[in-house]
């Protein structure tokens, strides 16, 4: 469909390529591997970036590369610890095809391993370290950052694009989901009470990645620590709380996110506990008390939005999120919302957990 070895061929690549193959999973972009002649391990990671969600590529791409730099300048291994973006023969951070098409290049970082589901606390526990090292890393990052995705977390948006999507219920499915968009309706109030907390400062901004699944992050594939975070392209200004609760939402569930048998889906407490571990063994002195207080809540926050976002893009007709079968969107959505029931079930018990581990 493209013609890869001519877009790999604008980029300043250390030698010749040969293989270009389609890695990940992710829904958004297109990921592929670059092997270059004589190397037996893949050298670069090329993506499509989706300009579709992404608007304004160029700015997307300047964001990373002033964080990534900020990082550099701090961490021992600064080609292991953070993406490095590789640019264009002209110096420029991305290539635009022909066709429209944004592409970008990073090194590929090896000998690490990437996962869907976290299975151990161990692993959470991990992950939490990795968060709260990167939130470190960028605490004193000053410059301006471009807001990509418009609102990306600000479920005053969400419900405006919401109510847009339900009125015009393009394909006709509103219909069949009247107990489904009653789950979002219940707790609309709750949500947008949450992030008034944010819009009047009470929860301060800070830079932030905005997308914290734990397949965003790399992890040491000699002894299971957790090596970086990547997948930088929401990095933008905002709460903290959007990547403990994305966190959340991903490394504390049983099942998987688009589980189609709901039995298994549950928040597992001894995840959230080591995942807890973690973090605020890195934030716990740097947050405000606004934050600790929230941080229980944010997994359910960021569920909930999910469940609204996938619920969304199914009335919308499937736009937003690639999909694997007709009604991808809604299994998602149905074992989001599983998830969401089983954090709020726990939720006193999540914040006992903060208030001891702080
Ligand atoms: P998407 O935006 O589509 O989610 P990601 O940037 O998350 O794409 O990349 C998808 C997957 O590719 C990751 O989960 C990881 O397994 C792998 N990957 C991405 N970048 C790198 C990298 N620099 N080094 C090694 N693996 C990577
Ligand atoms: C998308 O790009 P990817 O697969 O890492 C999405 C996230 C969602 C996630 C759900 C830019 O992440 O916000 O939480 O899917 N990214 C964007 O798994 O919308
Ligand atoms: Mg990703």
């Amino acid at each position: 469909m493209y013609n890869l070895q001519n877009i790999a061929a604008q980029f300043a690549l250390n030698g010749t390529p040969t293989q270009i193959k389609a890695l990940g999973e992710g829904f958004i972009n297109d990921t592929l591997f670059i092997c270059i002649d004589g190397q037996e391990k893949p050298s670069y990671i090329l993506q499509r970036k989706n300009h579709i969600v992404f608007p304004d590529v160029p700015a997307m791409m300047q964001n990373i590369k002033m964080v990534t730099e900020h990082i550099k300048a701090k961490v021992k291994d600064p080609l292991r610890e953070t993406l490095t973006v590789v640019p264009t023969k002209d110096g420029a951070l991305y290539y635009k095809d022909e066709d429209g098409n944004f592409w970008a290049v990073t090194l590929f970082i090896g000998d690490t391993m990437s996962y869907t589901k976290a299975d151990t606390p161990e692993m959470a526990f991990q992950g939490g370290l990795g968060l709260g090292q990167f939130h470190m890393l960028v605490s004193d990052f000053k410059e301006p950052l471009t807001e990509v995705i418009k609102g990306f977390h600000n479920i005053r948006w969400r419900f405006q694009q919401w109510d847009e999507v339900i009125a015009k219920d393009p394909v006709g499915r509103v219909k069949d989901l009247q107990e489904e968009i009653s789950w979002i309706e219940s707790r609309r109030v709750q949500m947008l009470d949450f992030w008034s907390k944010f819009e009047n400062g009470i929860i301060p901004t800070r830079v932030t990645h905005n997308d914290t699944k734990i397949s965003n992050f790399l992890f040491n594939a000699a002894d299971g620590t957790l090596l970086c975070a990547i997948d930088l392209d929401t990095l933008m200004s905002s709460t903290m709380l959007n990547d403990t609760g994305d966190a959340l939402r991903s490394y504390t569930n049983t099942g998987e996110e688009d589980e189609k048998d709901l039995d298994k889906v549950s928040m597992n407490i001894d995840m959230f506990t080591a995942y807890m571990k973690g973090y605020l063994s890195m934030m716990g002195k740097e947050l405000t008390e606004s934050e600790i207080e929230n941080l229980a809540f944010s997994g359910i926050y960021i569920t909930y939005e999910q469940v609204l976002r996938f619920l969304m893009d199914y009335i919308d007709g499937d736009n937003y999120y690639k999909i694997k079968y007709p009604d991808h969107n809604l299994v998602r959505t149905k074992a989001q919302y599983k998830l969401l029931r089983s954090m709020e079930e726990q939720l006193p018990e999540m914040n006992e957990i903060v208030r001891k581990l702080v």
